[in-house]
């Protein structure tokens, strides 16, 4: 299969990362507005209000909000066709259950799609990106409760309606498995436990509210435009057993059912086999209402978008629980110990395709690094040139090779924002580099890097020339 004329190349960010202005023209508290600063390896402390004293990266992130004619032109530059971002959803609804939106919030996102359609670029908007609103989850205990689907919807329906015409392609939930795969889920999910639940049951229930919500959406969204491409989004975690011990070979399995888990309920509209034995794993149990079945029924997604950034390594251990390392001996890794692994993408795409056989999307790949810059300003970042370059080869491989239905690729953070992992600013991904450091000092000047020019002619050749 020839990659397509129409692919969609561009790049990815996330409106807690980005946009800052995080309580301008009416917006209400996300959960990313109480994540602390990091530094390298630290988690992020998180507050159930804001301390004054204290650092909150997405407050200013790094100012989109004022600087978003100058960004998109710079997109625009580089020949981007589309350009993935998210709706701040407490932009729109401040506390989330309110009957109706922010006109101010919406006035912003106006905004900026007519700036991208003016230079023909594609929005690729995400619906919620790790930005549930704070008090969603300080009075309702997030998506453990029921009632956020209704709000959800209220919140797709405003958005869906008012950019009917605008915006084409849309994604539920940034990484929804990663509810399942983290030991607390509060970016996906808004959740940490409290004391005497079983963590097992409250990731089930809010994983069936989430793809309740997502399914409920799409059935919406069609509603209000029958040519709005609705995905799934996941992490992809390809994972290799870690030797070729039968029981190594299960237990990569066992890695993977909970990716799969999300794949099979928002891809084919029910929980398949795996998602019933992955529920006793657990230890938890599902409850469903009535009308759920149908609901997932109908609505299941146009299209899986994935992020893309490592592998690893699965094996049986001491037999009593799975050990993963992402220790591969093959795989040189990134300075935040993340193994580079190009193959693996190609890996993880035929994964996905041979299971659902609907259209993939990459929407987030990039190396996450420490840029320096040289006295006469410019900034030499061979090393995401090579790790782009090598990427995209394995993603044409699994176009061209082995006919798996790819329709775009933006790589992550297309320019500098902030780690959602550790806060931090030094671990930067962008083609252009922005002037600002973990204490939240700098100008916010923007700068293009030499993989600028690089990824334009990625772009303007469709992705044939990828040469230095
Ligand atoms: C994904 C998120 C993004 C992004 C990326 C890189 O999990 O969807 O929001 O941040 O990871 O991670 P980090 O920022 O920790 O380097």
């Amino acid at each position: 299969m020839k990659i397509r004329d129409d692919f969609l190349w561009g790049g990815a960010t996330a409106a807690n990362q980005y946009e800052g202005a995080y309580l301008e023209d009416g917006k209400g508290l996300s959960i990313a507005d109480v994540e602390m600063g990091s530094c390298c390896g630290v988690p992020r402390e998180i507050h159930d209000c804001v301390h004054e004293e204290c650092y909150y990266p997405s407050h200013e992130g790094v100012d989109f909000y004022h600087h978003y004619k100058e960004d998109i032109a710079l997109f625009a530059e580089m020949g981007f066709k589309c350009f993935r971002m998210s709706v701040a959803w407490s932009r729109i609804f401040p506390k989330g259950d309110e009957e109706s939106p922010n006109e101010k919030g919406l006035e912003f996102y106006d905004k900026v799609f007519d700036e991208l359609l003016s230079y023909g670029i594609e929005p690729v908007v995400t619906l919620s990106h790790f930005e549930t609103p704070l008090y969603l989850v300080s009075q309702y205990g997030s998506w453990r409760n029921r009632k956020l689907i209704d709000f959800f919807i209220r919140y797709c329906k405003v958005i869906f309606t008012r950019y009917r015409d605008k915006v084409k392609y849309w994604l539920t939930f940034n990484e929804i498995n990663e509810t399942m795969n983290k030991r607390e889920p509060y970016h996906q999910a808004g959740i940490l436990f409290k004391e005497g639940e079983n963590p097992a049951d409250v990731k089930i229930l809010a994983s069936h509210n989430m793809m309740v919500a997502s399914a409920r959406a799409v059935i919406l969204g069609h509603k209000i435009n029958p040519d709005f491409m609705i995905g799934a989004m996941f992490q992809y975690p390809t994972t290799y057993a870690k030797t070729c011990s039968p029981q190594d070979i299960l237990a990569q399995r066992f890695h993977m059912m909970p990716n799969f888990y999300y794949g099979d309920v928002m891809c084919r509209g029910y929980y398949s086999n795996t998602c019933t034995a992955q529920i006793r794993r657990m230890g938890g149990t599902l409850h469903m209402e009535e009308g759920d079945a149908d609901t997932l029924r109908q609505g299941t997604v146009d299209y899986i978008a994935i992020s893309y950034y490592f592998t690893s390594l699965a094996s049986a251990g001491d037999g009593k629980a799975l050990d993963v390392t992402r220790d591969n001996p093959y795989l040189k890794r990134s300075a935040w110990n993340w193994p580079i692994d190009p193959v693996g993408l190609r890996i993880g795409l035929n994964e996905l395709y041979d299971r659902y056989q609907i259209p993939l999307f990459v929407v987030e790949n990039g190396l996450g690094a420490v840029d320096e810059v040289k006295e006469d300003g410019t900034i030499e970042d061979d090393y995401r040139i090579a790790y782009l370059k090598k990427h995209i080869e394995s993603l044409k491989d699994a176009i061209e090779i082995d006919d798996v239905d790819v329709i775009g690729y933006t790589t992550w953070g297309c320019i500098d924002l902030i780690s959602v992992g550790t806060g931090e600013m030094k671990k930067r991904y962008g083609f252009i580099y922005v002037d600002k450091d973990d204490e939240g000092k700098g100008t916010l000047k923007r700068s293009r890097k030499k993989s600028f020019g690089w990824y334009k002619k990625v772009i303007a050749s469709n992705g044939q020339d990828t040469s230095f």
